[in-house]
Order: structure tokens, then sequence, then C-alpha cells
């Protein structure tokens, strides 16, 4: 699949939209005005030609996935935020769960001889996991499998760990990484601006928190993911601001791999009132954000959140990304209505899924070397190698 915009730029009547594909077309940065004026007056056909042109040029019909499987330490937390499904109150500890760090060790070790790339870790905010607890745990999970990459801790969980031990930012961060933490995954950034953000999420690390705990990782070395959670009480502009400091933090470190926007769900949650949005502002969401953040290298979307026919669609949309095999059962989308209540896919499911949006499935590990390109590998027909799936 190639495409042009020309054509594009030929038909399209208003001068703003038309002065921005002209841009596009150059491989020129967008402003926020600029930002601002797609999601407001931009087409999905529109937004989606603009963003699949920049992910061809980035990537051509490459569709990367991984096989990882997700840990949760514990779902008991500190916090509350008000769009959380998920989490339970200390005081309501019989309605939560805790995992020892053997229990954790036996999840790892339960993957053995097994193909995964990559452990991620997130979990709520206990106040009694602390940064000695989660050091112990990254030296036990590397002494019995030293390849596993670990992703693992959203900013949210760092900051908290880090200010209770008495640590800066850079100490903190240095001695997990020591211990072996590899990445950072991008949840916890939710919406930046502090209007928003104030409503949905008081009481923990706010914008500037986040992005130093990003930079502190990314100084060393490390790389991290960032999300976004959208389609609840925020605006456009507010989007905007949030993916503006992202750019900004970007081009000083370049240490982000992915952007993931995170489709509000509205189930069982303190913002249940809160209508979800629909698959066109999602679509639109995904190519605007591929256009605006011209310095990320991947944008993904999370099939689990998101449901796998949209995942499917997205990949027209900007997306280069669809995550992994998440073989596991992770419990934060399914509590919050995700129709993924046990979100697991085979490899051959997720190949398939790519396949059949005519784009080119291949295996990573987290920071994006190839494992292995599945466009001739046909499940159907081929014997295939067990371990594949
Ligand atoms: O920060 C919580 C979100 C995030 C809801 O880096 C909700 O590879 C929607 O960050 N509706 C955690 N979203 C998950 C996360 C993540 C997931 C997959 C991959 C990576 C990565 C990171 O989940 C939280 C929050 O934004 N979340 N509740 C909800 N009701
Ligand atoms: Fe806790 Fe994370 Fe849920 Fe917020 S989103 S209440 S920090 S588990």
């Amino acid at each position: 699949m190639s495409t042009s915009i020309d054509s594009l730029i030929h038909i399209e009547t208003d001068p703003q939209l038309k002065a921005i594909a002209k841009k596009v077309n150059l491989q020129q940065r967008i402003t926020d005005e600029e930002g601002l004026i797609l999601f407001e007056k931009g087409s999905l056909p529109f937004v989606g030609a603009l963003a699949n042109f920049i992910r061809e040029q980035l990537h051509g019909n490459t569709t990367y996935f991984n096989r990882n499987f997700h840990i949760e330490p514990t779902n008991v937390c500190v916090f509350s935020c008000k769009f959380c499904s998920y989490s339970r109150l200390y005081a309501n500890k019989e309605e939560g769960w805790e995992l020892s760090i053997d229990q954790m060790v036996d999840i790892v070790k339960s993957y053995d001889g097994k193909p995964i790339t990559e452990v991620h870790i997130v979990g709520g905010v206990h106040p009694k996991m602390n940064v000695d607890y989660f050091i112990e745990l990254m030296k036990k999970i590397k002494a019995h499998r030293p390849t596993l990459h670990v992703k693992a801790f959203t900013a949210v969980e760092l900051d908290y760990m880090f200010r209770k031990a008495k640590l800066t930012t850079e100490e903190g961060m240095k001695r997990l990484h020591e211990a072996g933490l590899d990445s950072l995954p991008g949840g916890g950034a939710e919406i930046f601006a502090p209007e928003i953000r104030e409503h949905i999420c008081a009481d923990k690390v706010n914008a500037d928190g986040w992005l130093s705990i990003h930079e502190a990782a990314h100084n060393l070395g490390m790389h991290s993911n960032a999300t976004m959670l959208y389609g609840h009480i925020e605006k456009y502009e507010h989007r905007i601001d949030h993916m503006r400091r992202l750019r900004e933090l970007q081009d000083k470190t370049k240490g982000f791999n992915t952007f993931i926007p995170l489709k509000f769900r509205n189930m069982d949650n303190d913002m249940s009132y809160v209508a979800e949005s629909s698959i066109i502002e999602d679509m639109r969401l995904y190519a605007i954000a591929r256009i605006y953040l011209d310095n990320f290298p991947h944008l993904k979307a999370y099939w689990p959140m998101l449901g796998r026919e949209n995942a499917q669609l997205s990949l027209a949309f900007g997306v280069n990304d669809i995550d992994g095999t998440i073989d596991d059962s992770t419990k934060i989308y399914s509590m919050a209505g995700s129709e993924e209540q046990t979100p697991t896919m085979t490899t051959e499911e997720l190949v398939t899924l790519i396949k059949q949006a005519k784009r080119k499935p291949v295996e990573r590990d987290t920071l994006y070397n190839v494992v292995n390109d599945y466009s001739e590998v046909n499940f159907e027909t081929a014997a295939v190698d067990a371990s594949l799936n």
C-alpha cells in the first residue's frame, strides 16, 4: 500500500485544512492551533488520509505486536481516580488482592519455555508495597529469566514509592533500573491539564511530576510510553495541551517509544454518567495524534480496551502497533466495561487480525527490534511449530 495526498490537497476546499494537508505532505510539524482545527473541522476521511500517509511513510504496512504477559501486583490503591473501576480502597481490602513476591515470581515461572519477550507490571498504589519490595521483585525476576524485558510501574506508582522512601526521582529510578527495571509503561498520564486533572484524579501526581519521572528514566537510557485517557470531560484543547507537553519532552529526550490513547470506559465507576466516545471520534483521535505527534515513532491501539475489530480498524487511521498477546487476565479494562472480559489473543489470532486489514504482521520486542516477520506464515495451511501459539 502506498499513499499520496496530492489529490486530497487538490480537492480540499477549506483553506485551513488545505494548508495543514500541504504541511503534512512536506513533513512539517503542525502547530497547536492547527491540531485544534483538525479536531474541530477535520472529517474522518480527511484526518485518516493524512495519518495513513504519515504511518506508511514511517512504517509502510508493518504492524507490530509483541508477546507479553501482565502481572497486577494489587488492586488496592491509596488514590481515588473517578474514572477507575478497578481499585479498591485500603479500607475495603477484602475486595482486593495483594500478590507476594513469590506469587509474582511464580507467574513469571509459569511462562518458562514460552517465547514471550516482555512482562508488563502495573497495579494499584498499595501503601505497603514500597520501593524495596519492588527492587526485590525486579532482582528475582531477572535472576530467574535475565532476558525477559521488564516494563513496569506507572509514574503514579513510582512517584508514590519514591516520595514514601524519601528518594529523589533520579535516585529511585536508578535503584530500580539497576535492580532490573528496563522501561516504563505509559499509564497514569490521564489528562495533564490541571482543570481536568483536578476533577478526575485530583490526588495523584500532576503533569510536571509525571513528565519528570519519564524524563529521569530517559536520562538513564530507558525508554517509556505515554498514554492519554480521552473521551470523558476533556475538551479538544485539553487533548492538544496533553500532546504538546509530550511532544516537548520528546524533543528533549527522544525517550518515548509509543503513544497510546486510552478510551474512557464508563462501567462501574464514579464517572459512569459520562457517555463513551463514538467510534468516529476514536478514529479521529488516533489520526490526529499520528499527525500532531511527529516525533513519536509509534502509535498503539490497546485492543483489550478498544475491542479487536476497532483495533483492526485503527490500522487505517495511523496506528502501527496493536500491543501484545497479553496471555493473562488483566482486569483493569474488563472491570471498566470493556468487551474483552479475559483479554488473551493467540499469536495466530493477532496475525490473522493484522492480515485481514491488509497489513504486514511483525512481532517485535519492547524496543521494536524485529523478532519475527509473519507475512509469509499461513496458520491455516502451514505446519506451524506449536510454540508459535
Ligand atoms: O493510567 C483506568 C487507564 C491506565 C480506565 O505502556 C482506564 O504499553 C479507560 O497505562 N477506562 C493503565 N481507561 C493502563 C496503561 C497501559 C495499558 C496498556 C499498555 C500500556 C503500555 C499502558 O488505564 C491508567 C488509566 O489511564 N484506565 N480506568 C477506564 N475506566
Ligand atoms: Fe489507583 Fe490507578 Fe485506579 Fe487511579 S487509576 S485509583 S492510581 S489504580
